[in-house]
């Protein structure tokens, strides 16, 4: 049986693991949630994830949400080098990871909502939150900045999970105006892994069609 994962290709949660899948070789079956018209909110949605969120995965009678976790459960399944290719690497990238969900990704989802979300609905953004976010955003990017300084990867030397969550939040960057370009070593490896990983490449495409689609349609420009 396929492996399905429920999600929209605007998304960049779902993005994450559509590469994951991609390099992995991992068959997958998109089946499409339109997160513009609320369909992760429906009753039928809220059985496989009561938060009403995407990306989630069936595989058969297995169900997971959150993207690290699908893309560790397909990694396993795949014997994939993405989680690590040593013990120590594999704990390196769930640092990362962790880290990523916790102290990253959520100030880049917040500004999303503030920056692009609100304004589909007409709603203009907070000042107060948005300082806040871009606070937080560059007090993390600064730690990221240094990190990468000597390194072509987060972890090892090679593309692992860490890279694909951590670059997740660029998926929007050109919409949210985050302000990674102001630290020229992590803007360096996210454009090092387009030129070198295609299904990151594919995959921003296929969310920028997306979202461009989406906002022309409803007379929304960045
Ligand atoms: N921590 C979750 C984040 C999931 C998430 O925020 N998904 C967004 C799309 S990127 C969503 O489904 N939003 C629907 C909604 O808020 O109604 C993950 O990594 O999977």
């Amino acid at each position: 049986m396929t492996i399905q994962i429920h999600g929209d290709l605007g998304s960049g949660s779902f993005r994450r693991v559509a590469t994951a899948a991609k390099i992995m070789g991992v068959d997958i079956e998109h089946i499409n949630v339109d997160l513009f018209k609320g369909e992760s909110h429906t009753p039928a949605f809220l059985k496989l994830n009561p938060h009403g969120l995407t990306p989630v995965l069936q595989d058969g009678d297995t169900i997971i949400w959150e993207a690290s976790a699908i893309n560790i459960y397909l990694a396993e399944k795949a014997g994939s080098a993405l989680l690590g290719k040593s013990a120590n690497d594999r704990y390196q990238v769930l640092q990362w990871m962790f880290w990523s969900g916790e102290q990253w990704r959520v100030f880049a989802t917040l500004l999303f909502n503030e920056r692009v979300a609100g304004r589909v609905m007409g709603q203009a953004e907070d000042p107060s939150i948005v300082n806040l976010l871009l606070k937080n955003m560059r007090a993390a990017a600064s730690v990221l900045d240094a990190h990468l300084a000597s390194r072509r990867f987060i972890v090892g030397d090679e593309l692992t999970l860490a890279d694909i969550d951590i670059a997740a939040p660029f998926s929007q960057v050109f919409r949210t105006k985050a302000p990674f370009v102001e630290f020229p070593n992590l803007w360096a490896w996210q454009e090092r892994l387009l030129e070198t990983v295609p299904a990151w490449a594919d995959t921003r495409r296929d969310l920028d069609d997306r979202m461009d689609t989406f906002l022309s349609a409803n007379g929304v420009t960045f």
